[in-house]
């Protein structure tokens, strides 16, 4: 039995992906960092199916025991502050967690002294000012310190792999939701305002910047090609992306067509507070390699992960 160390275990695709390897007979370990108070909304059905271990991605002595505890063959770092918008407001903890957190799970794994594979979440948002398809290749140019952070964990772990001749892999993700989704990123919180103003409960949803195209997949689809990536016989990095890109005014189109709304502009409102000093206007993967090496493309049409978060709103509003 392989056992697998997931960090942001508590996190939306931490939770796909826990589901994932326990289909495929792993033993699971999750780290979460120690709240006053239990977050385990995404993983309270996991509960006795894997193991709970106490850790934090900017403290080093604690991933050394982590990774002892857990003595992983595949440790997937997906922790994380991960919410664009914040890292404005917290640059230097952004930077500590998702940047020098990458260096220090890496450090963890080399003293333990055992041959662990390592798959680093990297991001779009490393590409940030591009303008079309990015592949493997595309030059990267972030656009917020989430950005930039990221980067260094992509190139840390890059880095390892060429010093040290570690199995890193590093998956440059595009956007991917799920009815897991934190409330504060821009799918979720439409799709829970459109279930609010579907039962009487909110008249709008007031959101930031309209102008912004992504290209938008599912978290279970998603969390396939990381595994995908660390079964492969020499590691390497991956952009995974659906290769269609919509406007949020698209989303937007096919949020409020699962609830009868054609003409959605009443409904909708828009923010200063919710813009960002620079934005990522447009993302668009080229995943062709995923493709061809892995064998991955997306399962599950945009209409229908879009409607399984408005249905999982409205009944968990109801
Ligand atoms: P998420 O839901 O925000 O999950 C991130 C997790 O990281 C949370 O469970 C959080 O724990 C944990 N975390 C934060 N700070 C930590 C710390 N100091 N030590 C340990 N854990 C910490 O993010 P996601 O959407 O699942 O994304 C997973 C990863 O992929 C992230 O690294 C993200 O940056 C990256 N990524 C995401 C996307 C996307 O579109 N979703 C695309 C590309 C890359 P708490 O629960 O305690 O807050
Ligand atoms: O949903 P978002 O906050 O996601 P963003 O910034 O693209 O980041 C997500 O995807 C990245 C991969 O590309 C991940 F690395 C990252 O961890 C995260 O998962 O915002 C999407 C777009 C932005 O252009 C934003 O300005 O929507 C725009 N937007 C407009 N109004 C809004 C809002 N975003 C949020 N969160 N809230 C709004 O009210």
């Amino acid at each position: 039995m392989k056992r697998a160390l997931i960090t942001g275990v508590n996190g939306m695709d931490g939770s796909h992906l826990s589901d994932l390897l326990l289909s495929k007979g792993y033993e699971v370990f999750g780290m979460e960092r120690r709240s006053s108070s239990k977050n385990r909304t995404n993983t309270s059905h996991l509960e006795g199916k894997i193991t709970f271990v106490n850790g934090d991605l900017s403290d080093q002595n604690s991933l050394f025991r982590v990774i002892k505890e857990s003595d992983p063959d595949e440790v997937y770092n997906l922790g994380s502050q991960s919410f664009v918008g914040e890292s404005w407001n917290t640059p230097e903890q952004t930077s500590d967690v998702t940047g020098l957190g990458v260096l220090r799970v890496l450090e963890a794994i080399r003293e333990y002294g055992k041959p662990i594979k390592f798959y680093q979440a990297s991001t779009s948002e490393m590409f940030g000012k591009m303008e079309k398809f990015a592949n493997e290749d595309t030059k990267f140019h972030p656009r917020s310190p989430y950005g930039v952070a990221k980067l260094y964990g992509h190139w840390i772990t890059t880095n390892y792999r060429e010093s040290y001749d570690m199995f890193n892999v590093c998956g440059i993700l595009f956007n991917h939701e799920s009815e897991r989704r934190g409330i504060e990123f821009v799918t979720r919180k439409i799709t829970d305002g459109v279930a609010r103003i579907h039962l009487g409960l909110q008249d709008k949803v007031v959101l930031g910047n309209l102008d912004t195209k992504r290209d938008w997949g599912y978290s279970p689809d998603y969390v396939e090609s990381m595994w995908l990536m660390m079964q492969q016989d020499k590691p390497d990095d991956y952009v995974v992306a659906t290769g269609k890109t919509r406007s949020l005014g698209e989303f937007l189109d096919c949020a409020f067509q699962h609830i009868g709304i054609t003409d959605w502009s009443k409904y909708v409102g828009q923010d200063p507070r919710y813009m960002r000093p620079a934005d990522v206007f447009y993302l668009a993967g080229d995943s062709s390699k995923a493709k061809e090496i892995l064998g991955w493309q997306p399962k599950t049409s945009f209409e229908e992960w879009v409607g399984k978060m408005i249905s999982n709103d409205l009944e968990l509003l109801r």
